[in-house]
């Protein structure tokens, strides 16, 4: 029993050892931090509860990083602490109910929240306003002088803005790699045939880590300050306002940062920037809660090397390991083969993940994966989860290939791989009967005819049963041949039925969109509508013609025109129209006369009853204006419909004409106005 705790532990920090010099001095991990994060818990676990085993070279003695490199170390004349971390918001609770058990005084606190950058704790001496010296944080106690490197990153001032700063100070921040920053070195690299980094942290910590600073020069890294150390003289009575005047002497701050008030205003932050984390323009994985009253600080003191009055209120992990159990492949609305991988199920980015996209044929040859491979699942926000790649020290004997078919697994037609793309297709059409279903789904999705209660399992057994073929088919239908579905009552069927009726009535340009003709969006489909007016002008569009179409080049003319021939295609389209499809015949246009508002730029604010903004937006476009989103002296007109503020007030000092939603819809009916 012992011995077995014993090896256990021996095992931990050999594997711990092994993938701490892979992240630490390589910058290549091969596993997801939360799995080494898991690792080092289970060591701790057992060094806490045997501290007669705690050996000199456990890694539990080593919290900070190795150096291969020829950096001078610096000792921190304060130490750099760390962060407690809290996952829910019970945790959050216990960290408040510590604070208030200590210091009872306050009934509300005042929180400053601030990003958790995922990048490099960095700490900058300022003599004189000037900047001395960088160091990395290293282990807490002594860190890497790298301050040549650092002088590089543009964001860092190399003299501070101002005359009030303290004659000797230090600034604490994080370096990072912003996303955009990374894609594009990560480009160049692939271009140079070099290995690209795993993620804008490594390439963060690769760039710092040069010992020539002209190659750190080149790398496009940030600087964000969120505290301070040592000071000759000290400055704010809050953190907010220390962080302010950072700002002021021209330290960068991270635009999120905000004073709130109250545990439940912190947890709301934390939410909103959870929503929002793919949108900021550096990765994050989670926030930082910092009690904001410098005095209340002092009193809560610190624990080990974490203060009592901050904690990292961390996201779910983006990035999880699990095992791949099987690839299926799937048959899309325009033939393309996708693998998919089926996991073990495994909680990544706040869900439970099974399937993953493995893209096509190229990117299973890219990972090198096998069937019951042990894989990193990514899910980044709403993105389909990804296989980043796979554990190979952890293949099993039995591991297999995954073989790509030959024939449809749908309709077990032969598969194509057309010259130069990456993608398998089943070149079967509309005779396959995933394609048909795939179809009959586009067609009444929300964009396209926008059929209330036709869900992706109706359609699903409606074509399985033989119900329907194509989505023209859909308009024979019965409530009482309906209710062949199942768990659809009477009620729902008539209820399907109704929808199916009310969506007869459409737009010439949602019309063109729930085709399914490849490569035409709805964008594009706008773009067609608007240009040719009517169906059979479209459908006998020449190549010449449809590429004068804004957005469609060689390629979308291509598809369009492949479409249209096919007998097949046009016998649903007639079927549709004969069915009672309609839409409102346009406004007709003098192909020679511009749009009754062409080349006016017009803005749409507050908020629209008869019809929605996004509506309003296109509809304008129509007629040739171009709609913004923002008043300026550019502005022709602003459109205000109920409850409008701020770009009112703007418009009014402009002096620009302003009208209302009446107004607006008048410019629609086929009176001609006067603009
Ligand atoms: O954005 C960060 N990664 C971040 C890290 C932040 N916004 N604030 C931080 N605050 C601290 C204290 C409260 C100790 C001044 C931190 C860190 N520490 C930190 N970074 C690495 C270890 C600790």
């Amino acid at each position: 029993m012992t011995s077995d705790i014993l090896q256990q532990l021996n095992d931990l920090k050999k594997t711990i050892n092994h993938h701490a010099y892979l992240y630490h001095s390589e910058d290549k991990p091969e596993i997801p931090d939360s799995e080494y994060d898991r690792l080092m818990h289970s060591l701790l676990e057992i060094e806490t509860a045997h501290p007669e085993w705690v050996s000199e070279d456990s890694p539990s003695q080593r919290v900070g990083s190795v150096s291969l490199t020829a950096f001078e170390t610096v000792a921190h004349e304060m130490p750099m602490l760390s962060l407690d971390n809290a996952f829910t918001d019970e945790d959050l609770e216990g960290f408040e109910k510590r604070i208030k058990d200590k210091d009872p005084r306050e009934a509300t606190l005042i929180y400053c929240c601030e990003p958790k950058l995922d990048g490099l704790a960095v700490s900058l001496i300022y003599e004189k306003g000037v900047l001395v010296q960088a160091a990395t944080r290293g282990d807490g106690v002594r860190g890497e002088n790298i301050t040549r490197n650092v002088r590089t990153i543009r964001n860092v001032p190399l003299n501070l803005m101002g005359t009030d700063w303290p004659v000797r100070l230090e600034v604490r921040g994080e370096v990072v790699m912003p996303k955009s920053g990374f894609e594009q070195l990560n480009k160049q690299n692939l271009k140079k045939g070099l290995k690209p980094f795993v993620n804008p942290r490594n390439a963060a910590a690769g760039s710092l880590r040069q010992l020539d600073s002209k190659i750190t020069a080149t790398r496009p890294l940030a600087f964000y300050a969120y505290s301070v150390g040592i000071m000759s003289s000290p400055f704010g009575t809050s953190h907010i306002a220390r962080l302010d005047a950072l700002k002021s002497w021209g330290l960068p701050l991270s635009k999120e940062v905000k004073a709130v008030s109250g545990l439940q205003n912190v947890m709301t932050y934390y939410q909103d920037i959870l929503h929002r984390r793919n949108a900021l323009p550096y990765e994050i994985d989670g926030v930082v809660i910092k009690v904001d009253e410098i005095d209340i600080q002092n009193i809560l003191g610190f624990v080990a090397r974490a203060p009592r009055w901050a904690v990292a209120y961390k996201f779910p992990a983006q990035e999880e390991m699990t095992a791949l159990l099987q690839v299926d492949f799937q048959v899309g609305r325009t033939g393309t083969i996708t693998p998919v991988a089926k996991l073990e199920p495994v909680f990544v980015g706040g869900v439970t993940v099974s399937n993953a996209s493995l893209h096509n044929a190229d990117e299973i040859a890219r990972l090198n994966v096998k069937i019951g491979d042990t894989v990193v699942v990514r899910r980044a926000g709403d993105v389909i989860p990804q296989i980043v790649s796979v554990i190979e020290r952890l293949r099993p004997e039995n591991a297999r290939d995954v073989l790509f078919p030959s024939s449809c697994p749908a309709c077990s037609l032969p598969l194509e791989r057309i010259e130069g793309e990456a993608a398998v297709r089943c070149t079967a059409g509309l005779i396959c009967p995933a394609q048909r279903k795939e179809a009959v789904k586009h067609f009444s999705s929300r964009k396209a005819l926008d059929i209330d209660g036709l869900g992706d399992k109706i359609v699903e057994q409606l074509i399985e049963k033989e119900l329907i073929q194509t989505p023209a088919d859909l308009f024979k239908l019965s409530p009482g041949s309906m209710t062949l579905v199942e768990r659809m009552g009477p009620k729902s069927a008539q209820n399907l039925y109704n929808a199916l009726q009310r969506s007869k009535e459409t737009t010439f340009s949602r019309f063109i969109y729930s085709l399914g003709i490849r490569e035409v969006g709805e964008v594009t489909a706008r773009y067609l509508a608007q240009h040719f007016v009517t169906l059979e002008a479209l459908r006998h569009a020449s190549h010449e013609q449809l590429i004068e179409v804004q957005d469609v080049g060689k390629v979308v003319a291509e598809h369009l025109l492949a479409f249209f021939k096919q007998t097949q295609n046009n016998e649903v389209i007639d079927a549709l129209l004969e069915a009672g499809i309609h839409w409102p015949h346009p406004v007709t246009r003098n192909e020679n006369e511009a749009g009754l508002l062409e080349g006016k730029v017009i803005v749409l604010t507050g908020t629209f009853s008869v019809m929605s903004r996004t509506d309003a937006k296109q509809a304008l476009e129509g007629l040739g204006a171009k709609v913004t989103g923002s008043v300026s002296s550019k502005t022709d007109i602003l459109i205000a419909g109920a409850a409008a503020g701020s770009k009112r007030t703007k418009a009014e000092q402009l002096g620009i004409k302003i009208m209302d939603e009446e107004q607006m819809m008048a410019f629609f009916s086929s009176e001609p106005q006067d603009t």
